[in-house]
């Protein structure tokens, strides 16, 4: 495939309601879209980095500036026929993960669109609907944390997940528990933790939650090995996986039993796999994570998350979860039975709305 033009756009989105993590609250959420044109045809992607380096260390300013001066010109210069060849093609830069993913999503769909098939094909995968879950930040009392629980269990998200930190946890859970006590559930520290607070997290035991999600250090594999054999309940490491062979270290030295798979996180659609693959071989179980990613990562996401070890409910809500305007058609929707469907139709499966894009526009660049 010979890439003729590259579009660039930072997109500022607002968010309905606040999100709040460890790391604090944001009412806006900042993204790359990535258009790749060849033949008449767009693939689309999305590198979902933040404004500041809080959950990364990728920020706008680090992906664009990867993107423009390296990724995107070696994409231009090259020909590249599959969207899985990516990783190859971008291996002289280190590190940069959500700036290359967001350029090996726009890719494959580029490569699906051109077979005429669905990414989730493409990808490999055949499941078409999927369970998901829902992620909820750290909200300002118990009674509102309860009651935005029970109108996501009301709508049918199968498995609840929230933010905890510390003063906003053991307490919490055993509330939530009181309230809701057949609910899956789990908890994401968001790495708020260290080997001192073992006693706080091995009283999580007592909860049954599904997993506790990056309770240590964000680029920690040891110390989760450590307190995994303290604990019951499952670890699963989200920030900690940022390769493939983080991945395997992890499972190696039993510092997780179920690993996030966030695409963007992990380098892109291919690392994903790989890692899918993996755990798969390991019997520990994956589910797809989430970045708060419009309907563009969405779809890819779903895409991936039809391969068949991704067995737990992911972070892949519906867009009226987060955006009062979505900008994709058709938006993605929660069906009655807790799942979302895995779009058919040729790559993504979803159309971009052009207005919508243009109306969250805060900068954009074509190259050549
Ligand atoms: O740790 O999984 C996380 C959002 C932003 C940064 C990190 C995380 C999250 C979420 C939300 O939990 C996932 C989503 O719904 O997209
Ligand atoms: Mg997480």
């Amino acid at each position: 495939m010979k890439i003729e033009r590259v579009e660039q756009v930072y997109l500022k989105m607002p968010l309905k309601h606040h999100f709040e993590t460890s790391f604090g609250r944001e009412t806006h959420i900042h993204k790359i879209v990535l258009a790749v044109h060849s033949e008449g045809l767009v693939g689309w992607g999305e590198t979902p980095v933040e404004e500041l380096p809080h959950y990364s260390y990728e920020t706008v300013e680090t992906a664009w500036h990867a993107q423009r001066d390296e990724l995107i010109p070696t994409l231009l210069a090259s020909d590249i026929e599959h969207g899985a060849d990516a990783p190859d093609l971008f291996k002289r830069t280190r590190g940069h993960n959500m700036a290359k993913a967001g350029l090996e999503a726009a890719l494959w769909d580029l490569e699906a669109k051109r077979k005429g098939i669905s990414l989730r094909e493409l990808v490999g995968a055949t499941r078409d609907q999927l369970p998901v879950g829902v992620s909820i930040g750290v909200q300002d009392t118990v009674p509102e944390l309860l009651e935005q629980i029970g109108d996501f269990i009301e709508e049918g998200y199968q498995k609840i997940k929230v933010k905890i930190k510390p003063g906003w946890d053991a307490d919490v859970i055993g509330a939530i528990r009181a309230e809701y006590p057949d609910v899956p559930l789990m908890a994401d520290a968001n790495s708020a933790y260290s080997l001192d607070d073992a006693a706080m997290l091995r009283a999580l035991d007592a909860y049954r939650l599904i997993m506790i999600e990056q309770p240590l250090a964000y680029d920690d594999i040891l110390d989760h090995a450590v307190l995994q054999a303290q604990l019951s309940t499952p670890v699963c490491l989200d920030e900690s996986i940022t390769t493939v062979r983080r991945a395997q270290e992890a499972l190696q030295l039993k510092a997780c039993r179920i690993i996030n798979i966030k695409p963007a996180r992990v380098g892109g659609i291919s690392a994903a796999k790989a890692i899918h693959d993996l755990a798969a071989a390991d019997d520990a179980p994956v589910w797809c994570g989430g970045l708060l990613e419009s309907g563009i990562g969405r779809a890819a996401n779903l895409a991936v998350a039809a391969l068949p070890n991704f067995t737990i409910p992911g972070d892949i809500s519906a867009s009226d979860r987060y955006w009062e305007q979505d900008i994709v058609e058709p938006a993605f929707v929660l069906n009655d039975d807790g799942t979302m469907t895995v779009p058919d139709g040729p790559g993504i499966g979803v159309e971009v709305l052009r207005d919508r894009l243009a109306m969250y526009t805060e900068r954009q660049a074509v190259y050549p």
